[in-house]
């Protein structure tokens, strides 16, 4: 009989995806539940054949040189793949798999949470409650702005972007989008497309930002673009923290350029700008966008489907390189 493959798990995954680990492969645990860093992927990955991994271990270039020649695949517990250094993968001849669609939901929640968080001062209202500074019930307290009839741009209409689309249509809001192609007229349904992220900013009284983090997008939403915005928007960012200048967006919502953000990612995330801690408009969760059991479990599932598949000679159904 053929010996299980050997792998690295980088952190501790839910109950049911640790189960089949222990059931098909030989396991190696991170003793924490923390990113590794490359000293400690090349340490603790000696031997192994693969990562079980997740953002937050240290897979760019330094971190892929320092893996064993053993290690001949990562798979990421996660859809973005932004802390892997792909190109060095692909030169290695690494195959990198991650895990789309199955998050798509929870994030979409989120995204709607955010949303609704910020526009309603859901933050303010719990602090004040909270805090035993609620006198009572007055005819402008904490007023927030209405979600209904408020255009939404959406940039990166992918898989998270039509579910946060499809959620909003429910709440009265007019969607507009920006993505690289313009989607068949069923997928739209009706949204209106942009072809330049600066004409979706100008009609976004809600922005959305739904693209991966590359290069390109790095720092997307800056202090030029969100001047482009029409007054009094509301800013989410559910993608990742690099896509918004963080410095830019403190100052409008300390400015009231930006009325109320609503942020489950940050540049440097834990290390999140203690900026935004102070800001009643700034409505924040700690990366919270796939953390439902449904999702995590999933999450895992396919992660692991990827690497049977990959052992077993079959194509894994979510490869990335
Ligand atoms: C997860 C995410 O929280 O999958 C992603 O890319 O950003 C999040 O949904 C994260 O990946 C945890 O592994």
């Amino acid at each position: 009989m053929q010996s299980k493959p050997r792998l690295l798990v980088t952190r501790r995954f839910p109950g049911a995806v640790m189960e089949r680990i222990g059931r098909d492969y030989q396991a190696r645990h991170n003793p924490g539940d923390r990113g590794l860093t490359a000293e400690e992927l090349g340490e603790l990955g000696r031997g192994c054949d693969a990562l079980l991994c997740a953002p937050g271990d240290a897979l760019d270039a330094r971190g892929i040189a320092a893996l064993p020649a053993s290690v001949r695949a990562l798979a990421t517990f996660s859809v973005g793949y932004d802390h892997i250094d792909v190109e060095a993968a692909r030169t290695r001849g690494l195959a990198v798999f991650n895990t789309p669609d199955v998050l798509t939901d929870a994030t979409a929640e989120i995204a709607l949470l955010l949303m609704l968080g910020a526009s309603r001062r859901a933050w303010e209202g719990q602090r004040m409650l909270r805090a035993g500074d609620w006198t009572g019930w007055t005819p402008t307290q904490l007023l927030g702005r209405g979600l209904s009839s408020k255009r939404l741009g959406i940039l990166g209409m992918g898989r998270i972007g039509q579910a946060v689309a499809r959620r909003a249509r429910g709440f009265g809001v007019e969607i507009h989008y920006c993505n690289r192609n313009r989607l068949p007229a069923e997928r739209e349904a009706g949204a209106t497309y942009h072809a330049a992220p600066e004409s979706l900013l100008g009609v976004s009284q809600i922005f959305s930002l739904h693209c991966p983090a590359t290069p390109e997008t790095q720092r997307f939403l800056d202090r030029e673009r969100i001047a482009l915005l029409p007054p009094d928007p509301i800013v989410i960012n559910t993608a990742r923290g690099a896509v918004v200048d963080d410095a830019a967006l403190i100052e409008a919502l300390r400015s009231g350029r930006v009325a109320a953000a609503g942020l489950d990612v940050f540049e440097d995330e834990p290390d999140v700008n203690p900026d935004y801690l102070s800001l009643p408009n700034a409505y924040l969760l700690p990366h919270l966008g796939s953390a439902t059991v449904e999702a995590r479990n999933a999450m895992g599932l396919l992660a692991l489907d990827n690497l049977d598949a990959f052992f077993a000679g079959r194509e894994p159904p979510a490869r990335v390189v």
